[in-house]
């Protein structure tokens, strides 16, 4: 199964897209997702200008090879670019192998440990009116478990609550954190603020919504480990399914002394890349949900791996799906979230009509469970003339300064 071709589209249907198009010397055609959120032209240049070329006249179906050459003949390892660069190869391969096969992606990867994936959206708001009627809409969507983001008085900004709808007459709660500008924007924080704030909301949402509702909060790395514990603790008595990226997670012992103190459960590693970032973080329990994403840890291949390593150590899986992991991106992410044994929960964001036009998909969303469907390879097609009309427009995600200017992690 010899590769022919393989081309980098560049597409922003509402927002930026990378994806690598691998073509075999029998026609089949291969889709891999290589987008960076606000860094999108890096991935870009790295695929077309160095990988590309390396790719041509290989063997498709050499998939552990590919991803071992691409990987050791780099000789400069890890990091978010490179590694969505062989993540986009590496799900095209994917993608052409089970098509090749005549199976969806997930009967490769052992089939079906589960008849549909558990997903949670994002309920969000200015105020707790605003907050509980966002749950309400995600409860009528049919979801099962929630992520809740709330406002914080004294900040003007905060991530996950939109100060307007991301759409002109779009929903309160529909955020879109990456915008269309040529500079970042400016938000502010203060974390005194948001750790007198947080457990007030949780109260108020248990306390109309009941104990059962799976609930979830992402802390997006804004905590050092001491207010992280604190937090954790005062979470406590209204049971989350998981707290997020609590500390900026580069230094994996920070996640020790958060350990000690709470027993609320831990998810971590949108940011990560590699099964590196997390070698302590799973060896020693530290957390219980990794959060990588399939197109920014080097594709199916390095996240089966990643999960299986984590499955010794009873740590789950709870995959990345913000609206900046592509429609093949996400269904990679489906087809492993199908067939792993330690599938914990699933991210879901949906992307807006423009997306859908360009990437057509066949997973479904119904009762609050995803399933990748079972068309051959991932089950999403590219419609590049769909693609083409809409060209790269320049995107980046907000940044932070404290109160005295300060530049704080966003
Ligand atoms: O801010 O993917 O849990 N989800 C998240 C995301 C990230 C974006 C950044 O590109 O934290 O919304
Ligand atoms: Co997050």
């Amino acid at each position: 199964m010899k590769i022919v071709a393989a081309e980098v589209v560049v597409t922003s249907p509402g927002r930026n897209f990378v994806t690598l198009k691998i073509t075999t010397e029998d026609g089949l055609i291969g889709l891999g997702d290589g987008t960076l959120n606000g860094r999108e032209l890096a991935v870009a240049s790295y695929l077309r200008d160095h990988v590309v070329p390396l790719l041509l006249g290989r063997d498709a179906h050499a998939i552990e090879d590919t991803w071992q050459f691409l990987y050791r003949s780099a000789y400069w390892r890890r990091g978010p670019v490179t590694m969505s660069a062989i993540a986009a190869v590496d799900v095209a391969l994917w993608d052409l192998k089970a098509k090749a096969a005549g199976m969806p992606l997930y009967q490769l990867l052992g089939g079906a440990s589960r008849t549909g994936i558990l997903a949670y959206g994002h309920a969000s708001g200015r105020d707790t009116d605003e907050l509980f009627d966002s749950i309400r809409h995600h409860l009528e969507l049919g979801f099962r478990a929630i992520r809740v983001q709330t406002a914080v008085p004294g900040i003007d900004a905060v991530y996950g609550v939109p100060t307007r709808p991301a759409t002109p007459g779009g929903r309160h709660d529909d955020y879109e954190p990456a915008q269309r500008s040529p500079l970042p924007a400016e938000e502010d924080w203060d974390t005194t603020a948001y750790l007198r704030h947080i457990p007030t909301v949780f109260e108020a949402v248990r306390s109309e919504f009941g104990p059962e509702l799976p609930l979830l909060h992402d802390g997006h790395h804004r905590m050092t480990p001491i207010q992280a514990a604190r937090l954790g603790k005062a979470l406590e008595p209204y049971d989350l399914f998981w707290l997020e990226d609590c500390t900026p997670a580069e230094n994996q012992e920070a996640l020790r002394l958060v350990r000690q103190h709470t027993t609320t459960p831990l998810a971590i590693g949108e940011v990560f890349n590699s099964v590196w970032d997390y070698q302590t973080l799973i060896r020693e329990q530290l957390i219980d949900y990794v959060r990588s994403s399939v197109t920014h840890t080097g594709g199916i291949t390095a996240m089966r791996k990643l999960l299986d390593y984590a499955a010794l150590y009873q740590v789950k899986s709870g995959i990345h799906g913000p609206t900046d992991i592509s429609p093949v991106g996400m269904a990679a992410a489906l087809h492993l979230d199908l067939a792993i044994h330690n599938f914990g929960v699933q991210e879901l964001m949906p992307h807006g009509p423009l997306t859908n036009e360009v990437f057509r998909q066949t997973y479904t969303f119904e009762d609050g469970y995803l399933h990748p469907g079972d068309e051959p390879g991932l089950g999403v097609e590219l419609d590049e003339e769909a693609a083409a009309r809409f060209p790269y427009e320049p995107a980046y995600l907000p940044f932070n300064r404290l109160k005295d200017g300060t530049v704080h992690d966003w």
